[in-house]
């Protein structure tokens, strides 16, 4: 869809904040057809010939999603939530209708046991008395999700862990850490999904590790399974031990703890799909499988309001009035400063190969064409500038074989990642969204921001290898299969037979990823 216009606030504006129940019903009801007609105009407005080939069909509903975000939050405090920027951008799929009751059904959940209420201040006071889980009278449960990590790993981790919490009818609270304000919305309405401030553990969370005699993988090694919260260590250094989350029989005792407690930096999704306790609601929940971090992200994740001043700012100043956006997301592991000419070289050589941008003419001044050039933008992120300004330089000193028109733009340079720096991460973040706006996207092996972007964007980009010994692979890159994340870290084990397996061979919908061969995906199976 191109050309957007995302300005239908003024029908919205018209709802008054009112108290009387039926009228703010049909105030949100008259919005909903309105945005509809509104989406439907646009499509009519817009001739199929003009459709971007190579872009994905979107599912174009109201404002909420499809019945994917809950109604009733206040909009102003959260433009993103509802901004039809991004929901004309739609939705790659329809969510299942048993995927929104769950979702509400959590909602109702959290607000039954969110920070302060009765339930929560009760099994508080558990926890605060030593009670060993299996005597707790508990009557909510919750997992406790710590800090860790970059941003693009921390928005994986907290779905997965989202995820984990809708299976096993736990509330979801996240410890804000030093940087996890201004970043995100609530997403639970009526209901704070951070850890209250006083929370007992909260002081001992930096000390908890695999030693730690609440480390579930410790319990085990000490066969000592009774406490009063336990400690899941689900980071990339976790052992055998810790894997054993990943088994059913371990769930069963998992089960009745009240506070669960976990660190993680992966998006362990894809072993979810793989434990026979959970199958049966995973598929219900997603028939589609490549759709779960997609349909999670746009659920759980809104930019607060000046997180939003930077996605919107940015989109409209450079991305809003081209023909086709295409994002290009560059994160280099290599020890020593970039640019590297192996890097630039590959990102040239994968758009060309792929047709996803014209190539240039280096012979000649001018090529002459008649009318208005078709234009693209170039959304380019990285840590460094380097590699925007040589391609910009390229569209610049050369013309496009095409006769297109190419500008490249480059949101921010911020030379090595600072985690804890606020402005830092809101950048991170507002980048990683500008991306998802894209049409078609190019991202860096291994990394979990392009996770982030390709998921909450709905789309399937294509990989850049990872360059070995400072040389460009070829071929440069590769469609990805599915759209979802890559689980780096995944257990290789058979719980029911107690021995190594090959858990990327299991089952067609589990696979092992593009850009890492050990690790594990989601694809869609169409079986
Ligand atoms: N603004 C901006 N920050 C970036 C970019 N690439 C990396 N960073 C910063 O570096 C951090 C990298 O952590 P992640 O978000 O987890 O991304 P990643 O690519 O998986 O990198 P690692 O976690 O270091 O393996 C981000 O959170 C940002 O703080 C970029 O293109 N733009
Ligand atoms: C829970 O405890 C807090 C203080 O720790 C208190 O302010 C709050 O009112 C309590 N909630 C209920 C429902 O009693
Ligand atoms: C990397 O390059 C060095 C020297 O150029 C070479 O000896 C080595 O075999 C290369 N390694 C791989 C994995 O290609
Ligand atoms: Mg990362």
């Amino acid at each position: 869809m191109k050309r957007v216009h995302h300005r239908n606030h003024q029908e919205q504006k018209k709802c008054p904040s009112i108290i009387m129940m039926r009228l703010a019903g049909l105030c949100v009801f008259s919005t909903i057809i309105l945005s509809v007609v509104f989406s439907l105009s646009l499509v009519l407005r817009d001739p199929p010939s003009d459709a971007v080939p190579i872009s994905v069909p979107r599912w174009i509903d109201d404002k909420l999603l499809a019945g994917l975000l809950p109604a009733g939050f206040d909009e102003t405090s959260c433009l993103s939530r509802y901004d039809s920027l991004i929901n004309r951008k739609g939705l790659s799929a329809k969510p299942s209708s048993y995927l929104i009751s769950r979702l509400r059904k959590y909602e109702a959940l959290h607000r039954e046991c969110g920070p302060y209420t009765q339930s929560y201040n009760k099994t508080v006071k558990d926890l605060r008395s030593g009670v060993p889980s299996q005597s707790s009278s508990a009557a909510c449960k919750y997992l406790v999700w710590i800090s860790y990590s970059g941003l693009g790993n921390r928005i994986l981790t907290i779905a997965s862990a989202f995820l984990y919490a809708l299976l096993t009818n736990r509330v979801l609270l996240l410890d804000p850490g030093l940087d996890m304000t201004d970043l995100f919305c609530e997403p639970f309405p009526h209901a704070s999904w951070f850890l209250p401030p006083d929370f007992p553990l909260r002081a001992q969370f930096h000390h908890l590790n695999q030693k730690s005699a609440h480390c579930y993988g410790k319990m085990i090694k000490d066969k000592s399974v009774t406490a009063s919260f336990v400690y899941l260590h689900l980071a990339h250094d976790y052992d055998d031990q810790d894997k054993l989350f990943f088994c059913d029989e371990d769930q069963r005792f998992l089960d009745q703890v009240p506070w669960l407690l976990v660190r993680t930096d992966n998006y362990f999704v894809p072993s979810l799909f793989l434990m026979p306790s959970f199958e049966q609601e995973l598929n219900q929940l997603f028939p589609n499988r490549e759709t779960v971090f997609h349909f999670l992200a746009r659920y759980l994740f809104h930019p607060t309001n000046r997180v939003w001043g930077l996605v919107i700012r940015y989109y409209e100043a450079y991305l809003a009035n081209v023909d086709e956006r295409v994002g290009i997301q560059i994160r280099v592991f290599d020890t020593g400063t970039g640019p590297f000419q192996h890097v630039l070289d590959q990102i040239l050589a994968c758009v060309f190969k792929e047709n996803l941008l014209p190539d240039v003419n280096r012979k000649q001044a001018t090529i002459s064409s008649s009318g208005k050039p078709k234009s693209k933008a170039v959304l380019m992120t990285s840590l460094s500038s380097g590699y925007s300004e040589k391609v910009r330089d390229m569209y610049w000193e050369f013309p496009t074989t095409t006769g297109e028109a190419v500008g490249v733009f480059q949101p921010s340079h911020e030379g090595y990642q600072q985690t804890e720096n606020q402005m830092h991460n809101q950048k991170a973040w507002a980048e990683m969204y500008l991306l998802s706006l894209t049409d078609v996207l190019v991202t860096s092996s291994w990394s979990t921001f392009g996770y982030v972007a390709q998921g909450l964007g709905g789309l399937k980009p294509w990989i850049l290898y990872k360059p070995e010994n400072r040389t460009a692979p070829d071929p440069p890159c590769q469609r990805a299969m599915s759209m979802e994340p890559c689980f780096h870290a995944p257990p290789f084990y058979d719980c029911k037979a107690k021995k190594g397996i090959d858990t990327g061979k299991l089952v067609p919908h589990v696979r092992h990823c593009e850009d890492m061969s050990w690790g594990l995906k989601l694809v869609h199976n169409y079986a």
